[in-house]
Protein backbone atom coordinates (compact mmCIF):
# COMPACT_ATOMS: atom_id res chain seq x y z
CA UNK A 1 0.00 0.00 0.00
CA UNK A 2 1.46 3.05 -0.71
CA UNK A 3 0.86 6.21 0.65
CA UNK A 4 -0.82 8.36 -1.86
CA UNK A 5 0.50 12.02 -1.96
CA UNK A 6 -1.50 15.23 -2.77
CA UNK A 7 -2.46 14.66 -6.73
CA UNK A 8 -1.94 18.04 -8.87
CA UNK A 9 -6.03 17.85 -9.25
CA UNK A 10 -6.32 19.91 -6.03
CA UNK A 11 -9.71 21.40 -6.22
CA UNK A 12 -8.96 24.58 -4.45
CA UNK A 13 -12.20 25.09 -2.77
CA UNK A 14 -11.19 23.26 1.10
CA UNK A 15 -8.53 25.93 2.63
CA UNK A 16 -7.11 22.92 5.25
CA UNK A 17 -6.53 20.82 2.38
CA UNK A 18 -4.61 23.52 0.20
CA UNK A 19 -2.74 24.61 3.71
CA UNK A 20 -1.49 20.99 3.96
CA UNK A 21 -0.76 20.80 -0.05
CA UNK A 22 1.18 23.36 0.07
CA UNK A 23 3.16 22.62 3.44
CA UNK A 24 4.15 19.20 1.57
CA UNK A 25 1.95 17.28 3.76
CA UNK A 26 2.49 18.81 7.07
CA UNK A 27 -0.13 20.44 9.36
CA UNK A 28 0.67 24.37 9.70
CA UNK A 29 0.87 25.50 13.10
CA UNK A 30 -2.19 26.66 13.70
CA UNK A 31 -3.77 23.99 12.85
CA UNK A 32 -1.41 21.57 15.37
CA UNK A 33 -2.41 24.03 18.58
CA UNK A 34 -5.77 23.72 17.39
CA UNK A 35 -5.70 20.20 17.28
CA UNK A 36 -3.80 20.19 20.41
CA UNK A 37 -6.24 21.94 22.52
CA UNK A 38 -9.34 20.53 21.44
CA UNK A 39 -7.64 16.90 21.99
CA UNK A 40 -7.07 18.19 25.73
CA UNK A 41 -10.26 19.56 25.79
CA UNK A 42 -11.57 15.62 24.92
CA UNK A 43 -9.29 14.14 27.46
CA UNK A 44 -10.65 16.31 30.16
CA UNK A 45 -14.04 15.86 29.38
CA UNK A 46 -14.16 12.51 28.98
CA UNK A 47 -12.05 11.77 32.51
CA UNK A 48 -14.88 13.79 34.36
CA UNK A 49 -17.76 11.82 32.56
CA UNK A 50 -15.83 8.22 33.67
CA UNK A 51 -15.78 10.22 37.44
CA UNK A 52 -19.49 11.18 36.80
CA UNK A 53 -20.26 7.34 35.92
CA UNK A 54 -18.32 6.41 38.85
CA UNK A 55 -20.22 8.60 40.92
CA UNK A 56 -23.04 6.99 39.54
CA UNK A 57 -24.50 10.26 37.79
CA UNK A 58 -24.85 8.99 34.22
CA UNK A 59 -24.98 4.85 33.23
CA UNK A 60 -21.23 3.62 32.85
CA UNK A 61 -21.37 3.28 29.21
CA UNK A 62 -18.43 5.86 27.74
CA UNK A 63 -15.57 4.34 26.20
CA UNK A 64 -13.14 6.36 26.64
CA UNK A 65 -10.93 7.61 23.89
CA UNK A 66 -7.87 8.70 25.13
CA UNK A 67 -4.76 7.88 22.84
CA UNK A 68 -7.33 7.92 19.78
CA UNK A 69 -8.09 11.96 19.97
CA UNK A 70 -5.20 13.39 17.76
CA UNK A 71 -5.87 11.20 14.78
CA UNK A 72 -9.44 11.49 15.13
CA UNK A 73 -9.20 15.51 14.90
CA UNK A 74 -6.68 15.14 12.45
CA UNK A 75 -8.91 13.64 10.00
CA UNK A 76 -11.62 15.82 10.88
CA UNK A 77 -9.38 19.24 10.14
CA UNK A 78 -8.98 18.56 6.74
CA UNK A 79 -12.48 17.86 6.06
CA UNK A 80 -15.33 20.12 5.58
CA UNK A 81 -17.43 20.86 8.82
CA UNK A 82 -20.59 20.42 6.57
CA UNK A 83 -18.98 16.85 5.74
CA UNK A 84 -21.44 14.22 6.97
CA UNK A 85 -19.38 12.46 9.94
CA UNK A 86 -20.73 8.42 11.39
CA UNK A 87 -18.26 8.31 14.25
CA UNK A 88 -17.54 5.41 16.25
CA UNK A 89 -18.45 4.77 20.09
CA UNK A 90 -15.05 5.19 21.23
CA UNK A 91 -14.38 8.68 22.88
CA UNK A 92 -15.87 12.35 22.26
CA UNK A 93 -13.07 14.20 20.32
CA UNK A 94 -15.06 14.05 17.19
CA UNK A 95 -17.87 15.33 18.33
CA UNK A 96 -16.32 18.15 20.31
CA UNK A 97 -14.07 18.73 17.40
CA UNK A 98 -17.08 19.74 14.90
CA UNK A 99 -17.82 22.19 17.74
CA UNK A 100 -21.47 20.35 19.68
CA UNK A 101 -21.40 22.07 22.83
CA UNK A 102 -20.44 20.66 26.14
CA UNK A 103 -23.35 21.11 28.02
CA UNK A 104 -25.61 19.48 24.69
CA UNK A 105 -23.44 15.97 24.71
CA UNK A 106 -23.63 16.35 28.79
CA UNK A 107 -27.68 16.35 28.24
CA UNK A 108 -27.64 13.42 26.00
CA UNK A 109 -25.11 11.34 28.45
CA UNK A 110 -27.74 11.92 31.50
CA UNK A 111 -31.14 12.47 29.78
CA UNK A 112 -31.43 16.02 30.91
CA UNK A 113 -33.29 18.98 28.58
CA UNK A 114 -30.64 21.04 26.27
CA UNK A 115 -29.28 18.09 24.52
CA UNK A 116 -29.51 16.61 20.87
CA UNK A 117 -31.85 13.84 21.29
CA UNK A 118 -34.10 14.33 24.36
CA UNK A 119 -33.06 11.14 26.19
CA UNK A 120 -33.53 8.89 24.20
CA UNK A 121 -30.04 8.41 22.63
CA UNK A 122 -27.98 8.44 25.65
CA UNK A 123 -23.86 9.72 25.05
CA UNK A 124 -23.43 7.53 21.86
CA UNK A 125 -25.94 8.72 19.63
CA UNK A 126 -25.51 12.67 19.43
CA UNK A 127 -26.69 14.25 16.40
CA UNK A 128 -26.03 17.60 15.28
CA UNK A 129 -27.11 17.62 11.56
CA UNK A 130 -25.63 21.31 11.24
CA UNK A 131 -22.78 20.03 12.34
CA UNK A 132 -22.90 17.23 10.39
CA UNK A 133 -22.73 14.78 13.33
CA UNK A 134 -25.22 12.45 12.19
CA UNK A 135 -24.71 9.80 15.01
CA UNK A 136 -23.43 6.37 15.87
CA UNK A 137 -24.86 2.90 14.91
CA UNK A 138 -25.64 0.83 18.46
CA UNK A 139 -25.31 -2.19 16.64
CA UNK A 140 -22.05 -2.06 15.24
CA UNK A 141 -21.61 -2.45 11.54
CA UNK A 142 -24.15 -0.65 10.77
CA UNK A 143 -22.56 2.34 9.99
CA UNK A 144 -20.99 0.91 7.01
CA UNK A 145 -24.62 0.77 4.80
CA UNK A 146 -25.48 4.18 5.99
CA UNK A 147 -22.42 6.03 5.08
CA UNK A 148 -22.86 3.62 1.70
CA UNK A 149 -26.33 4.87 1.38
CA UNK A 150 -25.37 8.57 2.43
CA UNK A 151 -22.95 8.67 -0.09
CA UNK A 152 -25.58 7.29 -3.22
CA UNK A 153 -27.79 10.08 -1.98
CA UNK A 154 -25.15 13.24 -2.44
CA UNK A 155 -24.02 11.38 -5.77
CA UNK A 156 -27.45 11.37 -7.19
CA UNK A 157 -28.01 15.04 -5.94
CA UNK A 158 -24.56 16.11 -7.65
CA UNK A 159 -23.13 17.88 -3.91
CA UNK A 160 -19.84 17.77 -3.32
CA UNK A 161 -19.91 16.66 0.02
CA UNK A 162 -17.92 13.99 1.45
CA UNK A 163 -19.12 11.19 3.86
CA UNK A 164 -16.55 10.24 6.15
CA UNK A 165 -17.40 6.81 8.56
CA UNK A 166 -15.28 6.00 11.74
CA UNK A 167 -15.17 2.70 12.91
CA UNK A 168 -12.62 0.05 14.87
CA UNK A 169 -11.05 -3.52 13.81
CA UNK A 170 -13.50 -5.54 15.25
CA UNK A 171 -16.30 -3.49 13.43
CA UNK A 172 -14.42 -4.24 10.20
CA UNK A 173 -14.97 -8.12 10.24
CA UNK A 174 -19.24 -7.58 10.49
CA UNK A 175 -20.31 -8.58 6.56
CA UNK A 176 -21.68 -5.08 6.11
CA UNK A 177 -18.11 -3.83 5.80
CA UNK A 178 -17.58 -6.22 2.38
CA UNK A 179 -21.10 -5.31 1.48
CA UNK A 180 -20.26 -1.67 1.37
CA UNK A 181 -17.00 -1.17 0.25
CA UNK A 182 -18.20 -3.31 -2.55
CA UNK A 183 -21.26 -1.32 -3.54
CA UNK A 184 -19.09 2.36 -2.43
CA UNK A 185 -16.42 1.25 -4.73
CA UNK A 186 -18.75 0.61 -7.83
CA UNK A 187 -20.67 3.04 -7.46
CA UNK A 188 -17.60 5.49 -7.32
CA UNK A 189 -19.51 6.79 -3.86
CA UNK A 190 -17.93 9.58 -2.20
CA UNK A 191 -16.92 7.80 1.33
CA UNK A 192 -14.01 7.95 3.30
CA UNK A 193 -13.81 4.75 5.60
CA UNK A 194 -11.36 5.19 8.90
CA UNK A 195 -10.85 1.82 10.55
CA UNK A 196 -8.84 3.10 13.96
CA UNK A 197 -6.93 0.17 14.72
CA UNK A 198 -6.40 -0.04 18.74
CA UNK A 199 -5.12 -3.94 18.67
CA UNK A 200 -8.42 -4.63 20.61
CA UNK A 201 -12.52 -5.37 20.40
CA UNK A 202 -13.30 -4.80 24.05
CA UNK A 203 -10.80 -7.97 25.74
CA UNK A 204 -10.18 -9.96 22.18
CA UNK A 205 -6.92 -9.14 20.26
CA UNK A 206 -7.18 -7.76 16.84
CA UNK A 207 -4.64 -10.93 16.31
CA UNK A 208 -7.32 -13.58 17.17
CA UNK A 209 -10.52 -12.44 15.33
CA UNK A 210 -8.55 -11.02 12.30
CA UNK A 211 -6.63 -12.45 9.61
CA UNK A 212 -5.12 -9.65 8.01
CA UNK A 213 -1.88 -7.28 9.80
CA UNK A 214 -3.59 -4.49 7.85
CA UNK A 215 -7.21 -4.38 7.77
CA UNK A 216 -6.53 -1.23 4.81
CA UNK A 217 -5.20 -4.25 2.67
CA UNK A 218 -8.43 -5.88 2.35
CA UNK A 219 -9.22 -2.42 0.01
CA UNK A 220 -7.32 -4.56 -2.73
CA UNK A 221 -10.44 -6.60 -3.01
CA UNK A 222 -12.87 -3.84 -3.59
CA UNK A 223 -10.25 -1.54 -6.29
CA UNK A 224 -9.70 0.70 -4.35
CA UNK A 225 -6.87 2.47 -2.40
CA UNK A 226 -5.53 1.04 1.01
CA UNK A 227 -3.87 3.35 2.75
CA UNK A 228 -1.98 2.46 6.73
CA UNK A 229 -1.25 5.68 9.28
CA UNK A 230 0.23 6.05 11.95
CA UNK A 231 -2.20 7.42 14.43
CA UNK A 232 0.78 8.87 16.44
CA UNK A 233 1.39 11.48 13.29
CA UNK A 234 -1.44 14.10 13.07
CA UNK A 235 0.41 14.69 9.69
CA UNK A 236 0.44 11.72 7.84
CA UNK A 237 -3.15 11.01 9.12
CA UNK A 238 -4.19 14.59 7.81
CA UNK A 239 -2.44 14.08 4.37
CA UNK A 240 -4.22 10.96 3.57
CA UNK A 241 -7.76 11.83 4.61
CA UNK A 242 -6.99 14.98 2.20
CA UNK A 243 -5.80 13.15 -0.81
CA UNK A 244 -9.12 10.38 0.23
CA UNK A 245 -11.15 13.30 0.42
CA UNK A 246 -9.78 15.20 -2.82
CA UNK A 247 -10.16 11.78 -4.87
CA UNK A 248 -13.87 11.19 -3.57
CA UNK A 249 -15.05 15.06 -4.63
CA UNK A 250 -13.71 14.42 -7.64
CA UNK A 251 -15.99 11.66 -8.22
CA UNK A 252 -13.27 9.22 -7.98
CA UNK A 253 -14.92 6.66 -5.31
CA UNK A 254 -14.21 5.48 -2.01
CA UNK A 255 -10.58 5.20 0.08
CA UNK A 256 -10.34 2.73 3.07
CA UNK A 257 -7.64 4.22 5.42
CA UNK A 258 -6.57 2.42 8.61
CA UNK A 259 -4.98 4.39 11.78
CA UNK A 260 -2.86 2.28 13.98
CA UNK A 261 -3.71 3.39 16.92
CA UNK A 262 -3.64 2.99 20.88
CA UNK A 263 -6.33 2.40 23.36
CA UNK A 264 -4.68 3.94 26.66
CA UNK A 265 -7.91 3.19 29.13
CA UNK A 266 -10.66 -0.02 29.30
CA UNK A 267 -13.06 -0.76 26.56
CA UNK A 268 -15.53 1.13 28.67
CA UNK A 269 -15.46 3.72 31.88
CA UNK A 270 -15.10 1.14 34.46
CA UNK A 271 -12.96 -1.78 32.79
CA UNK A 272 -9.84 -2.50 34.80
CA UNK A 273 -8.38 -4.65 31.89
CA UNK A 274 -6.77 -7.92 34.06
CA UNK A 275 -6.56 -9.35 30.44
CA UNK A 276 -4.04 -6.84 29.46
CA UNK A 277 -0.21 -7.31 29.57
CA UNK A 278 0.87 -3.82 28.17
CA UNK A 279 -1.74 -1.57 30.21
CA UNK A 280 0.92 0.49 31.27
CA UNK A 281 3.50 0.24 29.38
CA UNK A 282 1.39 1.63 26.17
CA UNK A 283 1.01 4.92 28.54
CA UNK A 284 4.04 5.85 26.61
CA UNK A 285 2.61 5.29 23.16
CA UNK A 286 -0.09 8.17 23.91
CA UNK A 287 0.20 10.99 21.12
CA UNK A 288 -0.95 13.34 23.20
CA UNK A 289 2.55 13.43 24.52
CA UNK A 290 4.20 12.95 21.38
CA UNK A 291 2.52 15.93 20.39
CA UNK A 292 3.65 18.15 23.22
CA UNK A 293 6.78 17.61 22.61
CA UNK A 294 6.45 18.89 18.79
CA UNK A 295 4.77 22.05 20.48
CA UNK A 296 7.39 23.16 22.76
CA UNK A 297 10.22 22.50 20.93
CA UNK A 298 8.69 24.26 18.29
CA UNK A 299 7.96 27.16 20.32
CA UNK A 300 4.51 27.09 19.93
CA UNK A 301 3.35 26.76 23.39
CA UNK A 302 5.18 26.85 26.52
CA UNK A 303 4.66 24.02 29.11
CA UNK A 304 2.88 27.41 31.14
CA UNK A 305 0.54 27.94 28.28
CA UNK A 306 -0.45 24.40 28.60
CA UNK A 307 -0.76 24.32 32.36
CA UNK A 308 -3.08 27.21 31.97
CA UNK A 309 -4.59 26.08 29.14
CA UNK A 310 -5.50 23.55 31.37
CA UNK A 311 -6.71 25.17 33.92
CA UNK A 312 -9.32 27.11 31.69
CA UNK A 313 -10.67 24.14 29.83
CA UNK A 314 -11.04 22.49 33.35
CA UNK A 315 -13.38 25.11 34.87
CA UNK A 316 -15.65 25.09 31.58
CA UNK A 317 -16.18 21.41 31.75
CA UNK A 318 -16.65 22.35 35.12
CA UNK A 319 -18.94 25.21 34.57
CA UNK A 320 -21.41 23.07 31.59
CA UNK A 321 -21.38 20.12 34.00
CA UNK A 322 -23.14 22.76 36.91
CA UNK A 323 -25.42 23.84 34.25
CA UNK A 324 -26.26 20.33 33.06
CA UNK A 325 -27.01 19.13 36.58
CA UNK A 326 -29.71 22.36 36.89
CA UNK A 327 -31.34 21.10 34.15
CA UNK A 328 -34.68 19.09 34.21
CA UNK A 329 -34.79 15.67 33.31
CA UNK A 330 -36.48 15.23 29.59
CA UNK A 331 -39.96 14.27 30.07
CA UNK A 332 -41.10 10.94 29.46
CA UNK A 333 -43.36 12.16 26.34
CA UNK A 334 -40.80 13.12 24.37
CA UNK A 335 -40.35 9.37 24.27
CA UNK A 336 -42.40 9.00 20.89
CA UNK A 337 -41.65 12.02 19.78
CA UNK A 338 -38.74 12.03 16.53
CA UNK A 339 -39.25 7.89 15.80
CA UNK A 340 -40.75 8.53 12.11
CA UNK A 341 -40.84 10.57 9.60
C1 LIG B 1 -23.19 -6.03 16.21
C2 LIG B 1 -22.60 -5.71 17.54
N1 LIG B 1 -21.92 -6.68 18.19
C3 LIG B 1 -21.39 -6.42 19.41
C4 LIG B 1 -21.56 -5.18 19.99
C5 LIG B 1 -20.95 -4.91 21.35
N2 LIG B 1 -19.69 -4.16 21.24
C6 LIG B 1 -19.68 -2.83 21.45
S1 LIG B 1 -18.15 -2.17 21.19
C7 LIG B 1 -17.49 -3.68 20.79
C8 LIG B 1 -16.05 -3.81 20.39
C9 LIG B 1 -15.76 -3.20 19.09
O1 LIG B 1 -14.39 -3.27 18.79
P1 LIG B 1 -13.75 -2.33 17.71
O2 LIG B 1 -14.61 -2.26 16.52
O3 LIG B 1 -12.35 -2.77 17.51
O4 LIG B 1 -13.83 -0.90 18.39
P2 LIG B 1 -13.07 -0.41 19.74
O5 LIG B 1 -14.03 -0.70 20.86
O6 LIG B 1 -11.80 -1.14 19.86
O7 LIG B 1 -12.89 1.05 19.56
C10 LIG B 1 -18.46 -4.67 20.88
C11 LIG B 1 -18.22 -6.10 20.62
C12 LIG B 1 -22.29 -4.19 19.28
N3 LIG B 1 -22.46 -2.96 19.76
N4 LIG B 1 -22.78 -4.49 18.05
MG1 LIG C 1 -10.63 -1.98 18.36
Amino acid sequence: MNKPRPSAAFGGADPAVDAIKRTNGRLDDKALVEIFEVAMRSRIFEARLVRWAKEGGIPPLLHPGAGQEIAQLAALHVLRNSDPMLYAHRGLAYIIGRGVPLTAILADASGREGGTNNGKGGLMHTVDIARGVYGESGTLGGGFVIATGMGMAIKKQRRDDVIVHFFGDGTSNRGTFHESLNWAAVQKLPVIFICENNGWAVSVPTSVSTAVEDIASRAAGYGIPGVVVDGGDADEVAEAVAVAAERARAGEGPTLIEIKAVRLLGHFATDMQEYRADRDECQARDPMLALRRRLVEAGLLTEEQMAEMERRITTEVEDALDEVKAAPLVSGELAFTDLYS
